[in-house]
């Protein structure tokens, strides 16, 4: 299934492979978006038709669903699930206290409803992504396209004072147009550099009307399993 991988492909294929042996029969799962959820995702589907494991997923965006049924998985939504044993998904950065920057793949709203209505986070990563201070990684904000002009200037106008490097924003693109996420809202990118509190920096940005929510994973994550390109895994 993995084939001839680059080396960061395959620093995410056996993070996810490892992540793929915590699920087990029986259990409601939340699959993650993403390079690397696509790898778990592909993963759980031979163990489906390999192993016999029978289990429940509840995807984090079209795109995982399609592929999730592509290869067999048993497809519900959250709220037939309602809870779920455990969410298993990628990021984009990580520290290490865990805490995360997602949202790269324009999914984090689920990715955050999905991982919140679970008993336990587990984040798959390559090892390149730890940083010692988020914000590295452009900050995905995901907000309300009516007005969305007045509402990334009263985000900029609260990063000032805050304890960030950055304070530049752009709206996320698809070509010549603003790009939509599955609830037909756009993002922004915060380009922070570095992120001081990053608790506090999640809390303010949420209370900004027009601000749906925003890829700060704060003591969210419960696990962390980290692929090396030379086949290493840690599990944190
Ligand atoms: C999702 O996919 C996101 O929240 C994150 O933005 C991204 C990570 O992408 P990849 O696994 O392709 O590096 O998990």
């Amino acid at each position: 299934m993995s084939g001839e991988l680059s080396p960061i492909d395959k620093a995410k294929f056996v993070a996810a492979k490892q992540a793929a042996e915590f699920v087990e029969s029986g259990m409601r799962v939340g699959l993650g978006t993403g390079s690397t959820a696509a790898w778990l995702v592909r993963c759980l589907g031979e163990k489906v038709r390999e192993d016999g494991l029978r289990f429940k997923g509840v995807p984090t965006s079209t795109r995982t669903a399609e592929l999730a049924r592509d290869v067999g998985l048993e497809v519900i939504s959250l709220d037939e699930a309602k809870w779920l044993d455990m969410t298993i998904d990628g990021a984009d950065e990580f520290d290490e206290d865990l805490n995360l920057i997602k949202g790269g793949g324009g999914a984090l709203l689920q990715e955050k409803i999905v991982a919140t209505a679970s008993d336990q986070m587990i984040v798959i990563a390559d090892a390149a992504k730890e940083v010692q201070a988020l914000g590295a990684f452009p900050l995905p904000l995901e907000i309300i396209p009516f007005g969305w002009q007045t509402t990334q200037a009263l985000i900029e106008e609260v990063l000032v004072s805050m304890d960030v490097m950055g304070r530049q924003t752009t709206l996320r693109m698809n070509g010549a147009r603003p790009y939509i996420t599955d609830e037909a809202n756009h993002i922004l990118d915060l380009h922070l550099s570095r992120i001081g509190n990053p608790r506090q920096l999640s809390m303010v940005l949420n209370q900004i009307p027009g601000v749906v929510e925003n890829g700060l994973f704060i003591d969210i994550c419960d696990k962390l399993v980290v692929g090396h390109s030379d086949g290493r895994v840690e599990v944190r």
